[in-house]
Parts: C-alpha cells; structure tokens; sequence
C-alpha cells in the first residue's frame, strides 16, 4: 500500500495519474496548500521542503518527495511506461526531463510572473512565455510524427506533461495542433481521468 500526499496541482496530478496507471494499491491525503497545511509539523516530518506530493510506499518504508522521482521510482517499481531497452529508456528521459528542467520550471515561473501585480514583472513574463512557446513549438514537431512522445508508446514522459498541458487555453491549442490532438488522445484513457480527479 502506498501513501499518497497531495492537492489538486500539476505537481500532484501527475502522481495520481501515474498510480493509477500502474494499478497501485494507494491512499490518498488530502494536504489543503490554500490553508497551509503543507507546512504543519506532522507535514514537514515527512517532507521538510513543506511541498506536495509525497508518497509513502510502505512495503520499502520509502518516504519520497518530487513528482519526477516519484513517476521514475514507479516506472521501475512496476516496469511500466518505461522502456527496457537502454536506446529507448533514453529516449524516454530525454523527453521526461525536458518536462521536469524546462517546461516545468518555465510554465510555472511564467505563470506566477503574469499573475503578479507588479507592472516590472511583466517584461520578465513576456520573456518567459515567448520561452515556453519556443518549448511548445519542438513539443508540437515531435507529436506531429509520433503518437505519443516516444516511440508511439505512452510513457512516463506523456504522464509528466500532461498537467502541464491541460489548463492551458483553446486559443494557445489553435497554434499547436498536433498537441492538442495528443492532449485528447491522453485524456481519453480512464486512469488519467481518475487521476485528474482525486481530489
Ligand atoms: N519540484 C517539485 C515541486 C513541488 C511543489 O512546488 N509543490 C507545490 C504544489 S505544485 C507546493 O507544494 N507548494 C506549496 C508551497 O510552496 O508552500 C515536484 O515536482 O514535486
């Protein structure tokens, strides 16, 4: 049984969808990031950052933090939606952490400077989105000839970019057709549902 810490984030999504799609026996507790619950005593005994998700797989007594690490520890727990061979597990990695350095970290800094008040921001945010449209545009050209982000096999890296996809609006998807038909193609399959829709 596994123990599954989180909120209805990106970040927090992602594992959901990942534990569903391996089949996994899991709990899920709920932490409220709105009324800080991240950061109560008991929270930060398991993960001292004060962040979802975390999971407890209790059968290894394993305690683990980053939605990255948790979907590869799964991935190799299960041998699922990671390939076996050494070429292609490659290839899966090479798209799993574009996710995890690039698009995660520009689409959530983007996020968080358009949102601001301040008017010096913007600049900043201007120059992080035209960034993010740059990674969307090499995201595009990929799903234009594969399926999938590899191979035409879900993986692991289909499963990380898919929160950070979905949430974005219909226009921005009239620019990138070829993402948009993978977007529907991964949120057909029902553990992805369930997996949205945990909390
Ligand atoms: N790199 C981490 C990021 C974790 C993270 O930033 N979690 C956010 C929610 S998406 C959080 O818990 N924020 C609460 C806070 O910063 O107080 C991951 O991939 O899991």
């Amino acid at each position: 049984m596994i123990d599954l810490y989180t909120y209805a984030t990106s970040n927090g999504k992602r594992v959901a969808i990942m534990l569903e799609e391996c089949d996994l026996d899991y709990q899920v507790h709920k932490v409220d990031l709105r009324r800080g619950e991240q950061k109560t005593t008991e929270f930060l005994q398991l993960n001292p950052s004060g962040r979802i998700p975390v999971i407890v797989d209790n059968e290894k007594s394993l305690v683990l933090t980053q939605s990255s690490a948790i979907l590869l520890y799964l991935a190799e727990k299960t041998g699922r939606f990671i390939a076996n061979d050494s070429i292609s597990k490659a290839k899966v990695l090479e798209w799993f952490l574009f996710h995890a350095t690039d698009v995660a970290i520009t689409s959530g800094n983007a996020f968080y400077l358009i949102n601001s008040e301040w008017l010096e921001y913007r600049e900043s945010a201007q120059r992080l989105k035209d960034r993010v449209y740059d990674w969307y545009q090499y995201f595009n050209q990929q799903l234009s000839e594969n399926k999938f982000l590899v191979d035409n096999q879900y993986s692991i890296a289909d499963i990380a970019m898919l929160p950070s996809v979905v949430g974005n609006d219909d226009v921005f998807f009239d620019k990138y057709a070829h993402i948009a038909r993978w977007k529907d193609e991964v949120l057909s399959r029902p553990a992805v549902q369930r997996g949205l829709n945990i909390i």
